[in-house]
């Protein structure tokens, strides 16, 4: 696969998300309240390497992804004890004992809720999630798309392996329908979810999908999600080769990947081999072949497009053999994070407006309660 350009964020803040943003002079990177090393100190792959023993089965997608992170991290230039990793539950949540960071194996489901609150309260921290399409969008849907609607300054990392692997082999909200698995014996009647689809629907401000397979790719995605100020999330297509092998091979098989992934790349056109996409008058997205498109109509990718239709509209594009499937960054804008704009709640009521001795008077206030022994009867 080719590089991926990174588009310019464009600013999606009202007057009011002005005031509250913590840096007035522009958008601020992800990572800018973390400390960074000192000059002349760099880390390599092995300082981000943990010596727990890795317990994943043999040929598991995860190690791929684990491989490409603990090489990416070091270009961060960030101090380790200022990086953490929190995942819920699952194989792949399993991310953070191999990592040499701070960490956090959490609750299931609940990882994006726990990152809330270390983001809003430590900006030194670079506060990543991992975590998998049953932990996400299952038992964790709710937190994933509030975390994404309040912008909060995370990297959710989804490891879209289609099914539920350290249950050993339950059908997951992404599963196909009609797929057979321990849970679905007579196939899934569930409609999938399209996790980048969701992640648009929840208003979220960088979205991006890649492979496990494909490392360049993975890390030219990580780099600019960790440079992102706000919620990232990030699909992960990775193989289970124990519950759901080969799902994506059609994918990682180059001979056929050319004619299926369409490459978003800003500015450029929309294609896959000699097949381009095209937008009607009512902004359905179609994959056509070039010979047949009218030049006029052919989609370029705008990745800081302030309306994220034609990204969602990019994103119905999935098919569900795989003929066609849009991979790299559909959306990356800019809008004022959850903690910033708490921060800067917070600094402004310590000003003096609020007093100590109004939270003593709110506390000691009449809308408080006294359970007697007779109340409780
Ligand atoms: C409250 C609760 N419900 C259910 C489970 C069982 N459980 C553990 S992991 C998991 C799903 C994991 O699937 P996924 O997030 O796709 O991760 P993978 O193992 O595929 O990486 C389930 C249902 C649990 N541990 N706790
Ligand atoms: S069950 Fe699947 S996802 Fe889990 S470790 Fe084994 S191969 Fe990986
Ligand atoms: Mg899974």
């Amino acid at each position: 696969m080719s590089a991926i350009e990174l588009g310019q964020p464009a600013s999606g803040d009202t007057a009011t998300e002005d005031s509250l943003r913590a840096a007035p002079e522009g958008p601020r990177t992800g990572t800018a309240a973390v400390p960074t090393l000192p000059a002349g100190t760099t880390l390599t792959k092995k300082d981000f390497s943990s010596d727990q023993e890795v317990r994943w089965c043999p040929g598991c997608g995860d190690y791929a992804i684990l491989a490409a992170i603990q090489g990416f991290l070091p270009e961060l230039g960030l101090k380790r004890e200022n990086i953490v990793f929190v995942s819920g539950i699952g194989c792949s949540s399993r991310f953070p004992y191999y990592l040499d960071t701070y960490g956090m194996h959490s609750i299931h489901g609940r990882a994006p809720a726990i990152a809330t609150g270390l983001a809003a309260t430590r900006e030194d921290l670079s506060v990543w999630v991992v975590t998998g399409d049953g932990d996400a969008l299952s038992i964790g849907g709710n937190h994933l798309i509030h975390a994404l609607r309040r912008n909060v300054n995370l990297k959710i990392l989804l490891f879209n392996n289609e099914i539920y692997g350290l249950t050993k082999g339950q059908y997951s909200p992404t599963s196909r329908v009609g797929q057979v698995t321990k849970s679905s014996p007579l196939g899934s009647l569930d409609k999938p979810f399209n996790p980048v689809s969701l992640a648009l629907g929840a208003e979220a401000s960088f979205v991006a999908r890649t492979m496990d397979s494909d490392r360049a790719h993975l890390t030219a995605v990580l780099r600019a999600a960790a440079q992102h100020r706000g919620s990232a999330l990030v699909e992960i297509y990775q193989n289970c080769p124990i519950f759901n092998d080969g799902v994506f091979d059609v994918l990682k098989d180059r001979t056929q990947a050319e004619a299926r992934i369409l490459q978003l790349t800003d500015g450029e056109q929309v294609a896959a081999g000699e097949q381009v996409v095209v937008r009607d008058d009512q902004g359905v997205m179609t994959v056509v072949p070039r010979s047949e498109a009218d030049p006029g109509r052919i989609v370029v990718h705008d990745v800081s497009a302030e309306d994220p239709s034609a990204a969602f509209a990019l994103s119905r594009l999935d098919s569900p053999d795989l003929a066609h499937v849009p991979m790299g960054i559909f959306r990356n804008v800019s809008r004022t994070t959850y903690d910033d704009a708490l921060r800067e709640q917070i600094a402004s009521a310590r000003t003096g407006e609020i007093t100590d001795a109004d939270i003593d008077a709110l506390l000691a206030g009449r809308d408080t309660w006294q359970v007697s022994e007779a109340t409780r009867a």
